[in-house]
């Protein structure tokens, strides 16, 4: 018969999506059980986003998790775009008044891990066999293996924070869904390494060898991404060879401020686009990486995940205090901002990468957006306006 145990709100997933779902619900008195396939430490140590949006910093902010950010994180009031060699300032406090942070996924998920451990919160770790049940009923529940023993929560509402690969969006049955996906011919291997950043801000750069990024983790600890074919392993990526490419795709002016060292983490990551509708069925929700994926050029993957868990954490709240509206309509509501930050990342995306099919044409094209954004105050603000962050609704 196994374990029983009872919840409001049953979270699967204890990334910053789901994590964060139990922060905001747990300020305001809503109790929740977190589930995870993994454990904390794993979870802590998966090395992802970098920038986070201001509304994304609103977030931590309310939740009450903010202050080693705002000690240890990184303004950044604009960034580069390089076209072989040639470089335009995204001037984002400039043409928007608002500006990004440079903090690492990693960080604040360690900082939500502290918090909701100091509140308390009833975790399963290392879970398998994770199944949402009777999600169009009153009761719903979610069954699990967990030390060898099977467990149910009976729950109100079953949130899905569980990732891409997670098992909540595939509870919604086949017929009801649909899924709407890129993959990019490319990967980006990523970096990091105890030096220097090579620049005080972001530069992403398309060079005919391919894109390249150079971001950062702190003013000692770069975080640099070079784009690799997709069927590329860590072993084929010397360091010499990342530091070679590293330092072509840049140009020269950068080429010459890098500081390299020995790479103390590297990682391929594939690139695709992706969006699964609707974001809810019966008492489940889907929030964060498990309704869509974004190709990580607009810094949005994490940022996106947040958005939809401040509309969702209202929604729930909203729900308990007798107004069912909010939660009715947050499929709706958020996939209209969802599509608006998959077309900005798939658009940065396709302007700086070198695409495998793309001839002298494709090309020229690349090169002349590239110089129409260079010249436009206009266009430059499109860019600055979604790479801040769009209003939440
Ligand atoms: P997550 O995938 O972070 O978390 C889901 C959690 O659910 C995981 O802990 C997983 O163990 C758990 N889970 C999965 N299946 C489960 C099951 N059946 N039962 C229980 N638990 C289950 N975004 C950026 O903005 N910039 C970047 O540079 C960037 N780089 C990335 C690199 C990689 C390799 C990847 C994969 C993503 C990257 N992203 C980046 C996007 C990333 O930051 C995500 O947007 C962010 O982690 C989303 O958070 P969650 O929705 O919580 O999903
Ligand atoms: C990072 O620092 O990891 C990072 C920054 C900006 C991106 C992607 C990744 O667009």
């Amino acid at each position: 018969m196994g374990l029983t145990h009872q919840t409001q709100v049953c979270i699967i997933g204890a990334g910053p999506s789901g994590l964060l779902l139990a922060q905001l619900l747990g300020l305001a008195g809503i109790e929740t059980i977190v589930l995870d396939r993994k454990d904390r430490a794993y979870i802590e140590g998966r090395v992802r986003a970098g920038v986070l949006e201001r509304g994304t910093v609103d977030a931590l902010e309310e939740a009450g998790v903010a202050d080693r950010l705002h000690r240890e994180g990184l303004p950044h009031t604009g960034f580069d775009l390089a076209f072989s060699g040639d470089r335009h300032r995204i001037d984002l406090q400039g043409l928007t008044g608002s500006s990004v942070m440079v903090y690492g996924q990693t960080e604040v998920t360690k900082d939500l891990f502290r918090a909701r451990h100091d509140a308390g919160q009833r975790f399963f770790f290392n879970v398998d066999q994770v199944v949402p049940k009777h999600l169009k009923t009153a009761q719903p529940q979610v069954q699990f293996q967990c030390d060898g023993q099977i467990h149910t929560i009976d729950c109100k509402f079953i949130a899905g924070c569980d990732g891409f690969h997670g098992v909540s969006r595939n509870a919604i049955p086949q017929n009801l869904r649909q899924a709407f996906e890129r993959v990019y011919p490319f990967g980006w291997l990523g970096i990091l390494v105890d030096a220097p950043p090579v620049s005080d801000e972001l530069i992403y750069a398309n060079h005919e060898d391919g894109f390249a990024l150079a971001s950062m983790r702190s003013p000692t600890r770069s975080r640099y991404y070079v784009q690799c074919d997709p069927g590329d392993t860590v072993a084929d990526w010397s360091d010499d060879r990342f530091w070679n490419a590293f330092a072509t795709r840049l140009g020269e002016q950068a080429a010459g401020q890098l500081q390299t060292g020995p790479s103390f983490e590297k990682s391929i990551a594939p690139l695709r686009s992706f969006v699964a509708e609707p974001m809810q069925y019966g008492a489940l929700f889907l929030a964060g990486d498990a309704a869509h994926i974004v190709p990580p050029t607009g810094a949005k993957g994490l940022n996106l995940a947040v958005a939809d868990v401040r509309q969702l954490s209202r929604a729930f709240i909203a729900h308990f205090k007798g107004n069912d509206d909010p939660l009715q309509t947050y499929s709706q509501r958020v996939l209209k901002r969802v599509w608006k930050v998959e077309r900005f990342s798939w658009q940065l995306s396709t302007l700086m990468h070198q695409f495998p099919d793309y001839g002298p044409f494709e090309r020229r094209m690349q090169r002349a957006e590239f110089d129409y954004i260079a010249s436009s105050e206009a266009a430059s603000t499109a860019i600055a306006e979604n790479y801040v962050g769009l209003p939440l609704e």
